[in-house]
């Protein structure tokens, strides 16, 4: 999610070699502002980081490990800004309502069905309703997105009122014990003064519990600016930044959360409805600098793995049971989690992996591909026991699957290894294995890194 920015910190740091060498370290933050500001950040903030870092260094004394430790602080603080963090619920009522604001096509409508399903997988109920009757398939885009994740759709086929809409989805909330609402609202420019006051009168009538407003990533020091507009016009309590994953300079979200003076609480990272993250300064440093965010993925992962088939799975790993059923599951939990990238992104050490993955998907991928085609040749019992799949099976499945026979064979074969390698590592001493391989891994990152 940040490879350029971070790649470009790890160059920096790189340029402190010795010891109180004050030359370097005028170089190191000369390249710094250079690839802040190409990087999109705002140029006062940029100056606030390398005032800090600048002064921090000196009174540390020179050197990497002081560096970086400015950086760090520097970044938590430029982050760090008075409000909420990620999702917050009401402490005023059961039900907690969110109205979604932002110019046309900002990603409103696919920000509100993600945050629906971010809600939704830590088993909360969520009303979302469609409050923009400005375009003509804006109502039936959030049916058809509510459909998806399985969330409830508040919508009115002949009213013309937006405000009426939002009063009667909060009543039908409050009554059926919701315990989240999101009013989807018709994207408007701030200039467009009837629209805005329109945005107004829905939060007069519905007082929300907060406003976010979603800003296109895209837009770079735009989205800054209108984030702004709208604080001053209707006020608002959070940003978003949706269409990250298309921004290649990414400096957008180091400093628009100071510039607004309004928290970032989410990033959106593509076009599908897992792909939304909360933004938390003090992971987001920590990914920022390369170290990976292990509290973040454990979240994710808890949210939408099943405990007690996780439990199951271990069992027949350890038993050498694994079968192909339990492959089809275990792929559909991953295809929860989001795309490969944001996932390894958040594995220490393994950031600069995650950029050669980055079109890896685990539904388009060919790999992927070929072993779904394959199994869904299979009758039950082979995919229950592969170990009875024989010469004549291989060549009925091969026909089945319209691959050839030595793909068959790759693939039987490299699952056969997986679950043996999966076996040794659940036995004794497997975690050590594990952990080997994780310190091997990590050997990408950050040198020195301070914790
Ligand atoms: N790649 C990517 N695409 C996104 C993201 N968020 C939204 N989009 C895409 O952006 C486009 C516009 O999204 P919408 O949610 O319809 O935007 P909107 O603000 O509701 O638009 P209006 O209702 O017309 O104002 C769609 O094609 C989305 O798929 C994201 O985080 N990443
Ligand atoms: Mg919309």
């Amino acid at each position: 999610m940040f490879d350029t920015l971070t790649s470009s910190f790890k160059s920096v740091v790189g340029k402190i070699r010795y010891k109180d060498d004050a030359a370097a370290l005028k170089r190191a933050l000369t390249e710094l502002k250079k690839s802040l500001l190409k990087a999109d950040v705002h140029h006062k903030t940029t100056k606030e980081l390398l005032t800090k870092i600048e002064l921090d260094t000196k009174a540390n004394g020179i050197g990497q490990d002081s560096f970086l430790k400015a950086l760090r602080d520097a970044l938590t603080q430029i982050l760090t800004t008075t409000g909420n963090q990620g999702f917050v619920y009401s402490n005023k009522s059961p039900l907690t309502t969110i109205l979604m604001t932002g110019l046309q096509g900002s990603g409103k409508t696919t920000t509100t069905g993600k945050l629906a399903n971010y809600l939704k997988t830590r088993n909360k109920k969520v009303l979302v309703a469609a409050a923009d009757l400005q375009r003509l398939a804006a109502v039936e885009q959030l049916k058809q997105i509510g459909a998806q994740i399985e969330v409830d759709v508040y919508f009115e086929e002949n009213e013309t009122n937006p405000v009426k809409i939002a009063l009667n989805a909060k009543k039908k909330a409050e009554a059926e014990l919701y315990d989240v609402l999101f009013i989807d609202t018709a994207g408007r420019l701030a200039i467009d003064e009837a629209l805005m006051d329109e945005l107004k009168d829905v939060k007069d009538a519905v007082q929300p519990d907060e406003i976010f407003y979603v800003a296109d990533s895209l837009t770079g020091h735009d989205a800054t600016k209108t984030a702004t507009t709208f604080k001053e016009k209707i006020g608002i309590d959070g940003v978003i930044l949706s269409k990250y994953d298309g921004d290649t300079k990414g400096g957008v979200a180091i400093s628009i959360a100071h510039q607004v003076e309004v928290p970032l609480r989410f990033v959106g990272i593509g076009e599908k409805m897992p792909d939304i993250e909360p933004f938390i300064p003090d992971r987001i440093v920590s990914r920022l600098m390369g170290a990976g965010d292990v509290e973040g993925l454990s979240e994710k992962a808890a949210a939408v793995i099943d405990e007690k088939k996780a439990k199951e799975v271990t069992k027949k790993i350890r038993k050498g049971e694994f079968n192909f059923n339990d492959f089809l599951e275990q792929l559909d939990m991953m295809k929860k989690l989001g795309s490969m990238k944001s996932i390894l992104g958040m594995i220490p050490g393994m950031s600069g992996m995650a950029n050669q993955l980055k079109d890896m998907d685990l539904e388009s991928s060919g790999e992927i591909v070929r072993i779904k085609a394959l199994i869904s040749s299979m009758t039950p019992n082979e995919r229950e026991t592969p170990s009875i799949i024989n010469p004549s099976r291989k060549k009925r499945l091969s026909r089945g699957a319209g691959l050839s026979e030595v793909q068959v064979n790759k693939i039987l074969k490299q699952f056969k290894n997986a679950a043996k390698m999966a076996k040794k590592m659940s036995g004794k001493g497997g975690m050590k294995d594990m952990q080997k391989m994780m310190s091997q891994m990590g050997q990408g990152g950050m040198p020195n890194l301070p914790r």
